[in-house]
């Protein structure tokens, strides 16, 4: 495997100006034709493409027939012209042929599980599909694009841009073609196309200067009627992008394709956008809130994609989070927009925590903007996408809402049209904001690991409060870190100085407040205004201030956060290693959560309310151990989880049937925030009631109250619920209602792809068996990303399932198994082990690390990946 670095970036000597591709899709025998005007300041040219999968049929330059080896070379990866015209431009032409049948990795042109044709070529799939130079400042005019193929069986053919012509073949009744451009230069990683039996929903939208774009959503026939909300969300996407941003959509037509074989969430191909199906088709009836939240915000994310990554690129793979980080970013602000900023807030940093600190705390980690890679497709990563989403968060909070516009405005207006880095952005930041400096900032791409902020308040008697913030970093240097910090009476509780930004630039500094009437409580860190982790210098009234956070921040994120570190601190208590637990910790939980729960009905912030009284996740609490006991932990959580049941279990139930009689009084189903809050804080409450299981009395109970969930059920996210209690309890109920739900899932595979999670969810004793025999069960196959990560994603964060040797071998298998075919997939599922350093049974797990990398035939990806860890 060959490490790519860096600081080796090299413009390429040649640039291709226009390519023309003709496609031929035969049964096992695709053949394509690239014509491309090159002009070269070099005599050699190479090319890009991967022997393995396709094959060099010949080459012509300026129509001339080239001989191998007197004319050119060819490699395993690349293709060579030996002898080109210098400084005038020529035309190339390179045919091959490919077996997109046989494509299981998913990247290049390949064949979905439904039979339709389609591609994937971020990062590096366009060399699987012909040569060319696949990298992204190459940027070129696909000037025409012909699609040929069976007329019945690919009735429709796409690509990027404007559709030219389509037809029947005159040489050939039974095929048909269709021809399309793109005006916009793009790289290759923005090439799409696809060919399939195929149904749509369309409609229209016009845009703020009269462009009337046509919208057209595609997926297989029997699907079209769960393509409408992803519908509604696109234009919902437009209008904002417009409003909030002046952006707007440059072609007559955008197309999207759901495909049900898919290795990431979707791609944003110029004007055909391909979609994971898990992403965009939704309804009621087979999809859950979250769901929803989700085809609203990767429409979003893709759509934005439009300017914040097509317009203006990417110079090399490195720069990934200039496009990823800034796009996310948009999507958290439209999401933000569209629901609740403040449960918008906190699901992205349960997310951020959830995943990018363990890999910022792991071999893997990395700076949002990487130094080298093996495999560009394993840095498609948490810490590039959601770090660097923190890091475009913090230039807005430093300029403010107005400058970061501006600066935005400016960098799309200076660089439209071209392939650039992530210093350009900063450049084009500062200097539309002249009078903030951002020459620190800088360091946020080339740091990596999460920085810790300590804080330590003094209450001065001539009235001045001093807040003394240091931080830690992993290269021991600065970093310009914005605190968000607001100061509450500690008498009175009430807000005395309203949140402000703190521009902390060095390893130790002191900010004054003064003309105060008495002590404050500092609520810091607001709406997490950096990724960091925050904590006291003295430990000694840390609890009694996040109470008092927990009662009286007006920042709805700290509050929330308080009582998170409430209940942080009381699992640590329950630790198999702790000996000692102490009352108050319980008694200021029990008071922030009786305080949650009696008032959870008086507002509408239902949503909220259910984040605050759920528990951190295993993940979350993981990420602050040093050494990690997965097992204790989650005995220590479910101990407390269930102690809060025990304790509340009247108001629970009392709340629990109130809400159930709010929500039936709407008899259709509604996906506002209000009513997605209360089916969220119902499910929690149900979650809590259904964890009292240790007496036969208490089983029947829950499974009644479960089951009785499930039945009543009138949408998945309620069905869900139901059933994920349901399978934790040793009751006949639970087989009922599986067998139940597997027959609601007959003919959908993403309601199937819930049958499995479920069960490999499940909160039982055995359910590493359960795991394995669905592993075995005809519906599961290794060939659908979607359902290997709905079962073995699923199952490797169950941790009573996993961290068990038999778990860690398990996954070994599969690894092994899915690698043959798919790398990226096996890569991204190996993450689980990525911390084995920090788990008690982390010998086991480097045991099944050494198992891979002892095989002949691991693919680059796996490598890469089990190589750092090992
Ligand atoms: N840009 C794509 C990701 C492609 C992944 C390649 N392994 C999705 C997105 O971030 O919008
Ligand atoms: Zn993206």
């Amino acid at each position: 495997p060959i490490e790519v670095f860096r600081k080796d970036y090299q413009p390429l000597p040649y640039k291709v100006d226009t390519i023309e591709l003709d496609i031929q899709l035969e049964p096992r025998k695709t053949t394509i034709t690239t014509q491309m005007t090159i002009i070269s300041s070099s005599p050699t040219v190479t090319l890009d493409g991967d022997r393995s999968v396709i094959e060099l049929q010949h080459v012509l330059l300026n129509g001339t027939l080239l001989q191998e080896g007197t004319d050119y070379q060819v490699t395993a990866s690349e293709l060579t012209l030996l002898q080109v015209p210098l400084h005038t431009p020529f035309q190339l032409t390179i045919q091959v042929t490919t077996i997109p049948e046989d494509n299981t990795e998913l990247s290049g042109l390949y064949q979905d599980s439904s039979g339709m044709y389609c591609t994937q070529m971020e990062a590096m799939g366009f060399r699987r599909f012909t040569y060319m130079a696949d990298r992204p400042d190459q940027m070129a005019t696909f000037s025409k694009v012909r699609i040929e193929a069976d007329k019945e069986q690919y009735p429709v053919l796409l690509s990027n841009g404007n559709l030219l012509e389509q037809g029947s073949c005159n040489d050939n009744n039974n095929r048909h073609y269709a021809i399309w451009q793109d005006p916009f230069p793009k790289p290759t990683y923005l090439f799409a196309m696809v060919a399939g039996n195929l149904g749509k929903i369309q409609d229209e939208y016009t845009t703020k200067s009269g462009r009337r774009v046509d919208l057209q959503i595609f997926a297989e026939p029997h699907q079209t009627h769960l393509l409408h909300y992803a519908m509604l969300s696109l234009k919902r996407a437009m209008q904002w992008d417009e409003d909030r941003y002046g952006l707007e959509y440059d072609l007559d037509l955008y197309n999207i394709v759901a495909v049900d074989s898919f290795n990431m969430g979707a791609m944003e191909n110029k004007g055909l956008n391909v979609f994971n199906t898990a992403y965009v088709l939704a309804d009621p009836a087979t999809a859950t809130d979250t769901d929803f939240e989700r085809v609203e915000s990767v429409i979003g994310h893709e759509y934005f994609h439009n300017w914040t990554g097509n317009r203006v690129t990417c110079r090399d793979w490195f720069q990934l989070t200039l496009k990823e980080g800034l796009t996310v970013f948009r999507d958290q602000e439209f999401s933000a927009d569209m629901n609740s900023a403040a449960v918008n807030r906190i699901e992205n940093v349960r997310a951020l925590r959830g995943r990018q600190f363990a890999e910022d705390a792991g071999p893997m980690a990395h700076p949002i903007r990487p130094e080298s890679y093996i495999s560009m497709d394993n840095f498609y990563t948490a810490t590039v996408y959601s770090k660097g989403a923190e890091v475009i968060r913090m230039y807005q909070t430093i300029l403010g809402v107005e400058g970061f516009n501006q600066g935005l405005k400016l960098y799309l207006e200076r660089h439209d049209g071209q392939a650039v880095t992530c210093d350009d952005f900063l450049q084009a930041m500062a200097d539309a904001n002249p009078d903030i400096d951002l020459t620190l900032f800088r360091r946020w791409y080339s740091t990596p690991g999460t920085p810790v902020v300590k804080y330590r308040g003094e209450w001065n008697e001539d009235g001045t409060y001093q807040l003394q913030l240091e931080q830690e970093t992993s290269d021991g240097e600065p970093l310009h870190i914005p605190v968000a910090v607001g100061l509450l009476d500690q008498a009175t509780g009430e807000e005395v100085v309203s949140t402000q930004v703190l521009n902390l630039k060095e390893s130790q500094q002191t900010f004054t407040f003064s003309d105060l009437a008495g002590p404050v409580v500092p609520s810091i860190l607001r709406t997490f205004s950096a990724p960091v982790k925050l904590v006291p210098l003295e430990k000694d009234n840390e609890s009694l201030a996040l109470a008092f956070l927990a009662a009286h921040d007006t920042d709805g994120f700290n509050r929330w956060e308080a009582v998170q570190r409430l209940y942080t601190s009381l699992i640590f208590q329950h630790l198999p290693s702790k000996e000692e637990s102490s009352s108050s910790s319980w008694n200021y939980v029990e008071q922030a959560f009786a305080r949650t729960l009696d008032t959870c009905l008086d507002n509408s912030d239902y949503s909220i309310s259910a984040y605050v009284l759920t528990l951190p996740s295993e993940s979350t609490l993981a990420e602050e151990m040093d050494m990690i006991d997965p097992i204790g932990l989650h005995q220590a959580r479910s101990t407390v989880k269930q102690q809060l049941a025990r304790r509340f279990e009247s108001v629970l139930m009392e709340k629990y049937s109130a809400l159930t009689e709010l929500l039936s009084q709407t008899k259709e189903l509604k996906f506002d925030a209000t009513s997605i809050g209360l089916r969220r804080l119902r499910n929690v409450l149900l979650d809590y009631l259904c964890s009292l299981t240790d007496t036969p009395e208490e089983r029947d109970r829950a499974a009644q109250l479960a089951m009785n969930h499930y039945q009543a059920a009138t949408g998945m996210t309620d069905q869900m619920a139901g059933l994920s209690s349901l399978v934790s309890i040793d009751t006949p109920h639970r087989q009922d209602a599986l067998d139940q739900f597997y027959q609601q899932a007959v003919g959908n595979s993403l309601v199937l792809n819930k049958w499995f999670t479920v069960q490999a969810l499940a909160n039982t004793p055995n359910s590493l068996e359960t795991i394995q025999q669905l592993y075995q069960h005809p519906d599961f196959t290794l060939k659908n990303p979607n359902r290997v990560r709905a079962l073995v994603g699923a199952f490797t964060m169950n941790a009573v399932a996993f961290h068990q040797p038999a778990g860690y071998q398990f996954l070994g298998d599969v690894l092994l198994a899915v690698d043959a075919l798919n790398p990226q997939l096996s890569s991204r599922l190996a993450s689980p082990l990525i911390q084995w350093r920090k788990y008690v049974t982390g010998k086991l797990m480097k045991e099944q690390l050494e198992r891979l990398l002892a095989q002949p035939k691991l693919s680059d990806d796996l490598y890469e990946i089990t190589d750092k860890l090992a």
